[in-house]
C-alpha cells in the first residue's frame, strides 16, 4: 500500500546534479573549517549522535539552556560563515521569493549517526517553510503528521535531493531512522551532510 504524504510537503530527486553538488560541498567544507561541526548536548544533557553547525546570521543551537538561534558558534565564539549564494537562490526559486533566510543548520552524519523524530519549532514565523538540501549518503527519512503519534511513512533522501516541508506539513514530525554508509562517495571520511534553510526571525 502507498501512503500518501502531507499536503506541504515537497521532495525535488536529484535537484542538484554531480556538479551542483561537488560547488556545494566545496563550499560547505570551507565554512566548515571557519566554524567546525560539533556534537550538541540536548536540554536533557546527552550529546546529540549528529555534529552540528551553521551558516547565515542565525544559528540553531542546543545546551542545557534548551533549544534556539543565536548568532555564533558556541565554541568558537566566531559569527556564522555566510550561507552561499547557490543556496539563497535555490531558497527564492523553491521556497519564499520574498524574504531570504536567515539560517542554515548544517547536519553532519558520521558513522551511525541519527536523528529522532522532531519538529522544527523554534522559528518566529511559521508561514515559512524550511528547505531542506541533502548531499552525500542516502538517509533513510520518516515523516509523519503534527502528532507524534500520526501515522508515519518512509523516505529515502538521496545526494542532491531537495525537499521542503511548509503550509500544513510545516510542523509535521521528521527525523533521520539511519544513513546507508558507502552509498556515495561525495563526503571525504563518507558520511552525509544535510543543510536545512529556515527563516528564524520574524521577517521585517
Ligand atoms: C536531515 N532534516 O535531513 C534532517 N527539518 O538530516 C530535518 O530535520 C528537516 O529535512 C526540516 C525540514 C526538512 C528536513
Ligand atoms: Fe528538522
Amino acid at each position: 500500500m502507498t501512503r500518501s504524504t502531507i499536503e506541504g510537503f515537497r521532495l525535488w530527486p536529484g535537484r542538484l546534479g554531480p556538479g551542483a553538488q561537488a560547488a556545494l560541498l566545496d563550499q560547505v567544507l570551507a565554512a566548515m573549517a571557519e566554524a567546525p561541526p560539533y556534537r550538541p548536548i540536548t536540554p536533557g544533557g546527552k550529546p546529540m549522535s549528529v555534529e552540528m553547525t551553521n551558516l547565515g546570521p542565525l544559528g540553531w543551537v542546543t545546551d542545557a539552556r534548551g533549544y534556539r538561534y543565536a548568532p555564533r558558534h558556541p565554541l568558537t565564539g566566531e559569527p556564522w560563515p555566510p550561507i552561499p549564494q547557490a543556496l539563497l537562490d535555490l531558497w527564492a526559486e523553491l521556497a519564499d521569493a520574498a524574504a531570504p533566510p536567515d539560517a542554515c543548520l548544517v547536519n553532519l552524519y558520521r558513522e551511525g549517526a541519527r536523528m529522532g523524530l522532531h519538529q522544527d519549532r523554534d522559528e518566529a514565523d511559521f508561514s515559512f517553510p524550511v528547505l531542506s538540501i541533502s548531499l552525500g549518503d542516502t538517509a533513510v527519512f520518516r515523516l509523519g503528521g503534527l502528532k507524534r503519534s500520526d501515522p508515519t511513512v518512509s523516505l529515502r533522501l538521496a545526494s542532491g535531493d531537495v525537499c521542503l516541508l511548509g503550509g500544513p506539513a510545516r510542523l509535521a514530525h521528521h527525523g533521520i531512522d539511519r544513513v546507508i554508509a558507502g552509498s556515495s562517495r561525495l563526503v571525504p571520511g563518507g558520511g552525509r551532510l544535510n543543510l536545512t534553510l529556515r527563516r528564524a526571525a520574524a521577517a521585517l
